[in-house]
């Protein structure tokens, strides 16, 4: 089951560590956010979910070294640098666990949302974000795309003026 809470903002420390500041944050704050948390004990309730909200495409990804070898920390890197996409995306955990942050608005605080095998994550559009592993260092996730997987990933602050991070601010109750 998922955990959420408030990252500690330390940087000086590997970003697979928890990172808990130890004040959790509720289901209901990440859904004003946008974000929406699911439990799919199967792949057909993932299915339900894609069908229900018209997802056209998906594909898996297994993020570990065995298999990425060298290629994972850099890997790791890319994920970590805060970013936005321009359309909404789920992703669902199929083995291991992983971290996702999600920017809190509008104090733009980071959401750690630690997930393990059978947690699904709806991101909004728009919203700024970035994923790691934790310290088992290992995870299998399925990604599920609206469209054609959009991979282009825009960093901030350049992503501020872009018409989908406005909609998305315009979009939350604030
Ligand atoms: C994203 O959008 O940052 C990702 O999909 C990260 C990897 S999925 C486990
Ligand atoms: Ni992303």
């Amino acid at each position: 089951m998922v955990e959420v809470y408030f990252h500690d903002n330390k940087d000086n420390v590997d970003f697979r560590e928890a990172h808990d500041s130890g004040h959790p944050v509720s289901l209901d704050h990440l859904a004003r956010i946008g974000v929406i948390y699911k439990h799919c004990s199967t792949e057909e309730q993932v299915n339900e979910v894609a069908l229900e909200r018209q997802y056209k495409n998906r594909d898996e990804v297994s993020i570990s070294s065995e298999s990425l070898g060298d290629a994972l920390l850099p890997k790791l890197q890319n994920f970590y640098a805060e970013h936005l996409h321009e359309d909404e995306e789920i992703r669902y955990i199929l083995d291991g666990e992983g971290y996702f942050d999600v920017r809190s608005a509008p104090d733009d605080r980071w959401i750690r949302c630690k997930l393990v095998r059978g947690d699904l994550l709806i991101l909004p559009a728009g919203i700024y974000h970035r994923f790691t592993l934790t310290t088992q260092n290992r995870v299998v996730a399925a990604r599920l795309f609206k469209e054609e997987p959009k991979w282009v990933a825009h960093g901030r602050p350049v992503a501020d003026t872009l018409s989908i991070r406005k909609e998305y601010l315009a979009s939350i109750q604030l």
